[in-house]
């Protein structure tokens, strides 16, 4: 089925900045369409986003050379070509780039043009995304890490730390997932408000910060959690994403807790990070150590690796020579997936095999900036990832792949399964630790 016509739109993200759409054109009429996220806390090996940077249009941020650029050469080299072969066309997206991180024609022109492709393809077959791309891996509903407080860059840096999630790690199905944490979003909501600290949402959905220290923050959640009638660490275990990339000074090698003005070398951060996990029952920390410190991660994953899901976002960007030497050099056991990162779904796919055959985590992720694009859920799906990160339990641009989820569960029925945390291998000893977990 060939690929007749390319066009690309600006429209706006959820913190309402510019973005693209792509909307691709087959020879039988069927359009597919490719939306474009974008990250705050973005990681400096990151593929390039292409942005104008005229200060008199939208502060810089329009986005319209990338829009010239699909409408241009994408679409003169993609004409005709066959739309079932995403491979191909991702291969002769990247070489008509020709950089290694695609800054000439911007990875969010790229990707959006990628992403298009599968939404077309899988029109024209009458699938879902997440069959179209499901290669015969056994298809599973993923188990949500879901955010209840939002800091660092989503929220003006009010603490330190980025994300404050929960894993309902007790449930049995997806559906409970959500409901658990439907549960603990809103008891903490009246937990906040009853102390006077309900002062608004950060990016994600997540309650905003108004807590004085990170560790303050933490005990906030753990309460929501017990508010809403669970007992941490059985039903529900905590997820972190530490985004130590910002506020990690590397000339210094320190880590510095800006809210509480303390600051930490390697060696003290990663015995905070210690120290967080054995009182609280931490599932998962995500970047716990910058993505310049390779003896950070090498430190934290000698002390915590055998019983935390240790995730990766900045360090490996969702490129596999980075993953590659990340498994190498054995500095974590999970990675962050997220397309914009790397800007075609054909190498998202490779980074995702490539993590489970070292047998390794890949957690699909969404950015920040986000759209009501629902791709990530099927992502999540079609390649048995065991776990989804999407931002907290509010906003339709976090709702909206929440329930893609359940669409998609109702739809496959038994061909998805939900293993939960069974499929973090590590995790056993969480529930134990959990029972002596406060301080
Ligand atoms: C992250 C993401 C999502 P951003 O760091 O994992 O929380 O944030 O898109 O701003 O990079
Ligand atoms: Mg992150």
């Amino acid at each position: 089925m060939q690929i007749t016509d390319i066009s690309a739109f600006q429209v706006f993200d959820s913190r309402g900045r510019p973005t693209i759409e792509v909307d691709l054109t087959l020879s039988n009429g069927i359009h597919g369409r490719g939306l474009v996220p974008a990250g705050a806390s973005t990681g400096q090996f990151e593929a390039l986003e292409l942005r104008d940077g005229d200060a008199s249009r939208y502060r810089g941020r329009s986005v319209y050379k990338a829009i010239d650029h699909v409408q241009g050469e994408i679409a003169r080299a993609l004409r005709g070509c066959d739309v079932f072969m995403q491979r191909e066309l991702d291969s002769k997206l990247i070489a008509l780039d020709g950089t290694e991180n695609k800054s000439r024609l911007g990875a969010n022109a790229i990707l959006g043009v990628s992403l298009a492709a599968v939404d077309a393809a899988a029109r024209c077959r009458n699938q879902m995304p997440c069959e179209y791309l499901n290669d015969g891996t056994p298809m599973t509903l993923p188990l949500p890490e879901i955010q209840i407080m939002g800091g660092g860059a989503h929220a003006n840096h009010a603490i330190d730390i980025q994300d404050i999630m929960v894993m309902a790690v007790g449930a049995s199905s997806y559906e409970q997932t959500l409901e658990i944490t439907h549960n603990i979003y809103h008891a903490t909501a009246e937990l906040l408000a009853s102390r006077n600290l309900l002062t608004g949402i950060a990016d994600e959905g997540g309650f905003w910060p108004s807590a004085r220290t990170n560790q303050a923050a933490l005990d906030i959640c753990m309460e929501g959690i017990e508010r809403a009638g669970y007992t941490p660490g059985v039903e529900v275990a905590l997820s972190l994403d530490i985004a130590a990339s910002d506020f990690y000074d590397p000339g210094k090698g320190v880590y510095e807790f800006r809210c509480e003005g303390r600051s930490f070398d390697a060696a003290a951060f990663c015995e905070l990070m210690a120290d967080w996990c054995a009182r609280y029952p931490i599932a998962a920390l995500e970047d716990p150590a910058a993505d310049t410190d390779t003896k950070g991660w090498d430190m934290i994953c000698s002390e915590l690796g055998a019983r935390v899901t240790l995730i990766g976002d900045d360090l490996f960007v969702t490129n596999v020579a980075r993953i590659k030497k990340g498994i190498n050099e054995k500095i974590a056991n999970a990675v962050l997936i997220k397309l914009n990162q790397i800007g075609t779904v054909t190498e998202t796919i490779d980074a995702i095999e490539l993590t489970r055959k070292a047998g390794w985590l890949p957690v699909i992720s969404a950015r920040s900036g986000e759209t009501e694009d629902a791709f990530i859920a099927h992502l999540a799906v079609a390649t048995g990832s065991p776990i989804l990160k999407v931002g907290s339990f509010a906003r339709s641009e976090r709702m909206v792949k929440w329930n893609e989820v359940l669409r998609i569960s109702r739809r496959l029925g038994a061909k998805a399964s939900f293993r939960g945390a069974a499929m973090m291998p590590w995790h056993t000893a969480g529930p134990q630790r959990a029972r002596q977990a406060r301080p």
